[in-house]
């Protein structure tokens, strides 16, 4: 056995990882206790991820217009159509759209292809989506996007905001370390600001649960307050910032009494001053911002009023000091490291930058080949898709982002792809959303496959290590694009045979024309690992940018010196004038709609979904809501709802929830038409924009709901060779399709009047190739459960009548594991099959720790026995033993249960 070190491929905290490999497969993951990232720890994702992977549901061959072609056709293909597009229509009708999840060298070549010598200024990431109003607040405030803090921060500092981030969920390693580092230090408070309760809310010492959006005035209320009470840092403003007049009055034409600001926000005044309080009086603070900030039609603003705070108190540029926003994708900082959006060229400059784009130029120009760059910047994502739907953009090439999911107004989006002459799109697994609408489908590695680099939330670069071979005849993303240059006739300036060149390259522009002093200055620099041989890029140790010949090892804090990326070095105050959500409330849509994560689900589901225990957590779409307001609306828990958006619907199931505010819904961001019938929280959002930044409007959509009227619901559980063709959700009003091991749980519901057990019966034989072999009817009741059988093995499993009457289905799920080795079913279990339970077993239900899998059920029974702790509960059941991520709902589980016993 082989022990390889790598990096997650998840979130932005970017865990280092030991995988281990034995027999050409990746057998376990561990947390590599050396990376600095992690310091060991992994979260559920992170220790599940080779259980995502094996070649089943891979894309391994390219496809053109539907046939299965070779590489050197189908490479044909795309640049032979590309030109052509070019030359019939010029180079602005070529446009790409990229992801943070692609490699940092995947990323650098593809924006030299299509920007540098494609010429076409049109190509933008999916972190539009994510960190583009961060970016463009970083930019205005500091002169460069540069995140000036690091992970240490968060430990040395005196008070840690968490605003619009649910960290437990999102970013959990660092979330433990933030917890472990508050239990080190007892007067490290935590603040978060939030319109839910978050999981994150378990080591608050104070939450705010603001009005969604309100985040710009209530940060432009604490400027004025430390203004107004003598709190604002005179000797760091005077010496290092500009412009705190002007935001300080564009703060004050709003009134800035605590009271009218906590009216505003719709929060506690007491608890806001007490908030203020902390904030202006400590200097060690960290305000770490994510989702809830960037995702807004003022992102930008929003994210200006929290630095401008952070610059008029001096905290920033010290440990435990520093506005901090956090990335997303695992490459969200390298996308933009490399020109991924599209008003960025590369390496940090713009076009507005002075001479920047006769700098490219000079660097990407070769013997014989001129690089033909665009004048100014392009189409940012969405705008991207609008200039697809009127006509003028006609080739897309997509890689690593599933738009026609994560898009605002995500069926326009389809709708616009539907016409678009060439959609092209590089992918790694077979089933996914967008792959309908490609013409060209390009397979691509995937993690544990690709070699190259990518950079976390702290600047931090680590290794990716290619580990296995990729399935078929799928390829690496840089090789896919640089064989496409090489084809266009662009060989010379895309020569490169490794990751390693690209690297070097890509290291060598950063430190290009940078001086102290001159135009061509920028913060961002790794020009100390340029002349990395093959071998030393391969042993590459994460090292934090700048990395330069004065800072070798590397820089872990950015402006300590006060200096910043501006002309005069001076950090700039901004005013902010607050807007609230762009997408009104009305009578017709009366609900604010709030979107985001779940602990156990990575985006749009292709990976996270292959690992069966991830999906117990949240196995159906849902949608979460205070109590009251379901009770208004005439749904109860567990039913089903449609919300009805600006631009279509949405089904789940209702979860109560007193987490939300009142008039407020959560839909989580992760179903698609892979999953469920009608669950795209894409296509529920209009798409608003942020002026500044193009980021969409994500977090306050607004919705009605409406009970869905069921006849029937039932529960179908079918072996995987069965679960090829869904025939049943034809006739299904709601579908969700339910990963198990060896199986597929299907949660069906239907409109209209309910079927007889016999009419159950004989759909079953239309749709299944295995006839029923027991069934248990209730004619009254309108129930039944049924099962098919062959050769004494289970092959598949239906009951009518409401799910909340399944006892769980883990025993079930044993049953077809099973089956899958070639078990038959003894007598007893057989009958029990009816029975709806096996009384043999346990029943887990719900999911609470998927590293244990332990469920609610025997962490209720523990509780009740006396189990009155998480650490009790863990020495009992190893629930929240390993990555921690269930401790906060553990603790919500002591917490009521103890309310219910004690009442
Ligand atoms: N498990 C898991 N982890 C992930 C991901 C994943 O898919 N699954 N994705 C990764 C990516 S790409 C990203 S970008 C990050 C995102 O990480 P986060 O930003 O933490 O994630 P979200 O759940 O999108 O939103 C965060 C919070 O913003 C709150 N919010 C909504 N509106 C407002 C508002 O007006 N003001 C404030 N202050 N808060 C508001 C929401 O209630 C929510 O709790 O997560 C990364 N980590
Ligand atoms: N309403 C709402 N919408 C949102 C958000 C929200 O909070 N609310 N969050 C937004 C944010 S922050 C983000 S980051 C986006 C995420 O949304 P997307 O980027 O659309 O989601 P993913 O599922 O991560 O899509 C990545 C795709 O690339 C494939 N892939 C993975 N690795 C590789 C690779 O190495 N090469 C190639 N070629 N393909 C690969 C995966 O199989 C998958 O299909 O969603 C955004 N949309
Ligand atoms: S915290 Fe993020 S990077 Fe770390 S293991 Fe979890 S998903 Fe991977
Ligand atoms: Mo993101």
């Amino acid at each position: 056995m082989q022990r390889i070190r790598t990096t997650c491929p998840y979130c932005g905290v970017g865990c280092g990882v030991r995988a281990e490999v034995a027999d050409g497969r990746i057998t376990g993951v561990e947390g590599d206790a050396a990376h600095p990232a992690n310091f060991g720890r992994l979260c559920v994702k992170g220790t599940a991820l080779h259980e995502t992977l094996g070649n089943h549901g891979r894309l391994t061959r390219p496809r053109v217009d539907g046939v299965e072609v070779d590489w050197a056709r189908a490479l044909d293909a795309v640049a032979e159509r590309l030109a052509a597009t070019r030359d019939a229509h010029g180079p602005d009708a070529i446009g790409a759209y990229l992801s943070g999840q692609l490699l940092t060298e995947d990323y650098y070549v593809a924006n030299k292809l299509f920007k540098g010598f494609l010429g076409t200024p049109h190509l933008d990431t999916n972190s539009r989506l994510c960190m583009a109003s961060a970016v463009a607040a970083h930019k205005r405030a500091f002169g460069a996007d540069a995140v000036p803090c690091c992970y240490e921060d968060l430990e040395e500092a005196e008070l840690v905001v968490l605003v619009g981030s649910n960290l437990a969920w999102n970013h959990p390693v660092l979330y433990q370390r933030l917890k472990t580092a508050k239990q080190r230090n007892p007067l490290l408070r935590v603040v978060v600001i939030d319109p839910r309760v978050t999981d994150s809310c378990e080591i608050a010492d104070l939450y705010l649960g603001l009005a969604p959006g309100s985040d710009g005035r209530l940060f432009n209320g604490l400027l004025a307050w430390m203004a107004d009470t003598g709190r604002l840092d005179r000797v760091y403003l005077e010496r290092h910032t500009t412009g705190l007049e002007a935001a300080l009055a564009a703060a004050r034409e709003d009134d800035v009494s605590v009271e009218a600001i906590a009216a505003d926000c719709d929060v506690d005044p007491e608890r806001l001053q007490t908030f203020f309080y902390w904030f202006a009086t400590q200097l060690h603070v960290v305000t770490l911002f994510s989702q809830g900030i960037n995702q807004s039609s003022s992102g930008t603003d929003k994210a200006g009023a929290i630095i401008n705070c952070h610059l008029a108190g001096g905290k920033l540029g010290l440990p435990g000091a520093g506005p901090f926003s956090i990335t997303g994708q695992p490459n969200a900082m390298g996308g933009r490291e490399v020109g991924g959006l599209a008003n960025q060229l590369a390496a940090h400059m713009d076009y507005d930058t002075p001479g920047a784009l006769d700098r490219m130029r000079r660097f990407w120009s070769t013997e014989r080949l001129v690089p033909s760059l665009p004048a100014g910047p392009g189409h940012k994502a969405v705008e991207l898709f609008e200039a697809v739907e009127r006509g003028e953009v006609q080739a897309l090439w997509i890689m690593a982002t599933n738009p026609v999911v994560s898009l605002p107004d995500a069926n326009r989006v389809r709708a616009a792809l539907a016409k678009c002459p060439l959609v092209i799109v590089s992918e790694c697994v077979a089933d996914t959303d967008l792959l309908p609408y490609a013409d060209i489908v390009l397979p691509a590695s995937s993690w544990s496959e690709k070699d190259g680099t990518v950079t976390n939330s702290e600047r931090r670069l680590s290794r990716q290590r290619g580990i296995l071979p990729p399935p078929g005849e799928a390829r690496h993303d840089w090789w896919i694009i640089t064989q496409v240059a090489r084809r266009l006739g662009y060989g010379e300036a895309f020569a490169f045979e490794h990751p390693g060149e690209i690297f070097a390259e890509h290291a060598r522009l950063s430190g290009f024309e940078n001086r102290p002093g001159t135009p061509g200055e920028r913060l961002f620099d790794i020009s100390g690992l340029a002349g990395l041989d093959r071998e030393e890029y391969d042993a590459l140790e994460p090292v934090q940018w700048p990395v330069t010949a004065e800072a070798p090892r590397g820089t872990a804090r950015l402006f300590e010196d006060g200096r910043y990326a501006t002309p005069d070095g001076r950090a700039r105050l901004v005013p902010v004038r607050p807007r609230g959500p762009a997408q009104a409330l009305s009578a017709a849509r009366p609900l604010r709609l709030n979107t985001g994560r779940v602990r156990d689900q990575w985006h749009t589901m292709t990976r996270t979904a292959r690992a069966p225990q991830l999906m117990n957590h949240r196995p159906e779409p849902f949608i979460e809501i205070t109590p009251e307001d379901a009770a208004a609306l005439g749904v109860g828990d567990q039913q089903l709802a449609r919300l009805s958006g600006a631009g279509g619907d949405y089904l789940g199931r209702v979860r109560l929830s007193k987490a939300q505010r009142r008039g407020e819904v959560f839909v989580p961001m992760h179903w698609n038409d892979r999953f469920s019938g009608a669950a795209r929280m894409g296509g529920l959002l209009a798409a608003h924009l942020d002026p500044l930044s193009g980021q969409p409007e994500l977090k306050q959509g607004a919705v009605s709901l409406a009970p869905l009227a069921c006849g029937w619901e039932a529960t179908l559980v079918v072996a995987d060779e069965l679960a090829g063709d869904p025939g049943w959700c034809e006739m299904a009003a709601y579908w969700a399709r339910i990963p198990l091991a060896g199986a597929e749980r299907w949660q069906l519901a239907g409109g209209g009047v309910e079927k007889a057990p016999r009419d159950w019966l004989a759909w079953v034989q239309k749709v299944l190739p295995v006839a029923p072999a027991l069934w248990c009817d209730d004619s009254v009741g309108g129930r039944l459960r049924a099962a098919g059988l062959e050769d004494g093995k289970l092959r598949w499993w239906l009951m009518v009548g409401p799910p909340a009457e399944l006892p769980g289905l883990a025993w079930l799920e044993a049953r077809f594991a099973e089956a899958a080795r070639g078990e038959p079913l003894d007598a007893t279990r057989r009958r029990r099959l009816l029975a709806g339970c096996d009384d043999g077993a346990a029943e887990a239900g719900p999911m609470v720790c998927s590293c244990h899998q332990v469920g609610q059920r025997g962490i209720l029974d523990a509780i009740r026995g006396g189990d009155r702790s998480v650490e009790a509960l863990g020495a009992r059941l190893a629930c929240g033993t390993q990555c921690g991520s269930c401790v906060p709902e553990l603790k919500a589980l002591i917490e009521e249960e103890t309310a219910v016993c004690a009442s």
